[in-house]
């Protein structure tokens, strides 16, 4: 019943009008495809080529061909249909860069269940909410990564919720029992879940939800996005074509794998779409990378600027051979153009900027674009149904080749977050224009520049952090009155956080602050870099913090 409801609940957030969905029903852009029934296709096509290689949760290289992982995807489904999950269910995915990380996906998909993407770095805060907020059915882990055990990490989320999900554990499900959780909850191992027959592939409604992405947030509480099957299938399949993939292709993935960017960008999902072939990164160093590059004879990778400054800097130290490398896509963030320029001389392959976003719109330069529009400019988007305003503050549209406000609209881009009428309310408009937070040009041939950011969040080499998230975790500490966390300017990551704190009585240690964060479950990448005491905030002229104030007095210490 309750799922039922949440169901109808979640197919509204994601309702695009019919005029426009009978638009990109027209235009031949939503077809009657859905994630449920993609890697069966795909198997019947492609069968004994490779599909994925990569380690398991056991560290065992394993190479997958397409009927392979369809094949696993379909006892999986039956065995987490065996635990009660049900299309229209959500499963929380948190896995590494695994191969079981692919027959996990596969498997959701084709039970008609609605994966939630949870990256490794998530911690309890992060994954109790979403299981919550998502009343989630399951939840899947593997049982240690990165030196992180996650069993662990499952056993807490559940012991705080009243209705656990149940826990799938890829990998060794033995229980160890820690003296923050006590209580050890039943799970099961991802291996036992695949003696079953296979399931068939569900009948799903194409305009239907077909998961949940994570968004950057800027709000207190992370903001999940429903994408449906039609409109993410458009995305994939046209990044396919824009990014040359094709049979021949051999993707390495080395950002995390449920990331928008290397999922579909055109990342896992446009690479399995055209029969090519996927490398699972274990880690993202230049050493790991380069050595599987020359082995699995890698044509495109994809990247967030600091991995990619961090290729330049160790190309030349290197004895690998990369020359089968074609295409390096950069995104995620700025990269700068004295960065971009190195590519082509020092890789040997073409760069390709990619400024996406998990809500729709992406943005690619092409791979004929001249060399000065691929250094210095961010794309243009996937679609000639892409709608882009660039508008001043107050709404206006900015003079051509002005500065302003990025707000977009398309057959790829939500109308709505999940259950977040308000916030909705505020990042569209009325007529179902996303607000990105994103400052840009416009510049020649319709190419976007990211000029900067309105939105209060910081993005640490890619990774996205909601101011307002970290300061509530903050002001829970006792001796907090306020904070305010905003960016600095980093040479590496491009920014890090620095939060503010206005404290009362004896100030704490600013390491206690951070481990008082990371008790609280904070993933580690939203932990504040630096934390400076001050005794109140500038504020602006209506009374409220002065975020551009705290900025400015960062980057004068930055330049002295
Ligand atoms: C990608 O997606 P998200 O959802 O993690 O973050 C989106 C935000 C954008 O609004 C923008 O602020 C920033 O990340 N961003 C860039 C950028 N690419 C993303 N800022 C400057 N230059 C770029 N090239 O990050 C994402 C999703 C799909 C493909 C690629 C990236």
């Amino acid at each position: 019943m309750t799922s039922g409801l949440r169901r109808t609940a979640l197919a509204e957030t994601a309702r695009y009008p019919e005029e426009f969905a009978e638009l990109y029903r027209g235009a031949g852009y939503w077809t009657p495809e859905t994630f449920a029934r993609f890697l069966p296709a795909r198997a019947a096509e492609f069968g004994d080529r490779v599909a994925v290689v990569g380690l398991d949760a056991r560290g065992e290289q394993r190479r997958l061909t397409y009927r392979a992982l369809d094949e696993s995807a379909a006892r999986i489904a039956a065995g987490l249909a065996e635990l009660g999950v049900h299309a229209g269910d959500r499963v929380v995915v948190q896995l590494p860069n695994i191969v079981e990380y692919t027959e996990v996906l596969f498997a959701v998909f084709r039970l008609g269940a609605l994966p939630v993407f949870a990256l490794p770095a998530h911690r309890a805060a992060e994954i109790g909410y979403f299981c919550r907020f998502t009343d989630a059915a399951a939840y899947v882990v593997a049982a240690e990564s990165g030196g992180f055990d996650y069993r662990n990490l499952a056993r807490d989320v559940c012991a705080d919720l009243d209705t656990p999900p149940a826990v799938v554990v890829a990998g060794d499900d033995d229980v160890e029992v820690t003296a923050s959780s006590p209580s050890p909850r039943s799970s099961v191992s991802l291996d036992a879940l695949r003696t079953r027959e296979a399931f068939p592939p569900a009948e799903l409604d194409p305009e239907s939800v077909a998961f949940l992405q994570l968004s950057g947030g800027t709000t207190g509480t992370p903001k999940l996005i429903p994408r449906t099957h039609s409109d993410y299938l458009y995305s994939v399949r046209e990044s396919a074509r824009i990014c040359g993939v094709g049979a021949d292709t051999r993707m390495l993935v080395v950002l995390p794998a449920a990331h928008n960017f290397p999922m579909s960008s055109p990342g896992i999902l446009g690479v399995l779409h055209s029969g090519g072939t996927v490398v699972l990164a274990p880690d993202p160093s230049p050493d790991t990378a380069f050595a599987l590059i020359e082995r699995e004879a890698i044509t495109m990778a994809s990247l967030v600027p600091p991995l990619a400054m961090a290729w330049l800097s160790a190309r030349a130290r290197s004895e690998r051979d990369l020359s089968s490398l074609q295409v390096l896509q950069v995104g995620g963030a700025k990269f700068p153009a004295e960065a971009a320029r190195r590519v082509r001389p020092e890789l040997g392959c073409t760069l390709q900027q990619v400024f996406g976003m998990a809500e729709g719109l992406v943005n690619y330069t092409r791979l004929d674009d001249d060399e000065d529009t691929i250094v210095t400019t961010q794309g243009r988007p996937i679609s000639a149904h892409d709608e882009i305003r660039v508008l001043d503050d107050d709404g206006a549209p900015v003079p051509s080749g002005g500065t302003g406000h990025l707000l977009t609209r398309g057959p790829y881009t939500i109308r709505g977050y999940y259950n977040a009428p308000e916030h909705n309310s505020t990042s569209f408009t009325p007529d179902g224009f996303y607000r990105t937070g994103d400052i840009v040009r416009l510049a020649e041939h319709g190419c976007l520049v990211v000029e900067g950011r309105a939105k209060d969040q910081i993005n640490r080499g890619g990774e996205k952090i909601a101011a307002e998230e970290v300061e509530n975790h903050l002001i829970a500490h006792p001796a907090v009155l306020d904070a305010a966390v905003v960016a600095m300017p980093d040479r590496y990551l491009g920014e890090r956080t620095c939060a503010f704190v206005v404290t009362e009585g004896e100030a704490p240690k600013a390491l206690a602050l951070k481990v008082f964060l990371r008790d609280r479950g904070l993933a580690g990448y939203k932990i504040p870099d630096k934390v400076r005491f001050v005794d109140a905030f500038p504020v602006t002229g209506v009374g409220k913090i002065s975020r551009n104030e705290l900025r400015r007095a960062l980057a004068a210490t930055f330049e002295n």
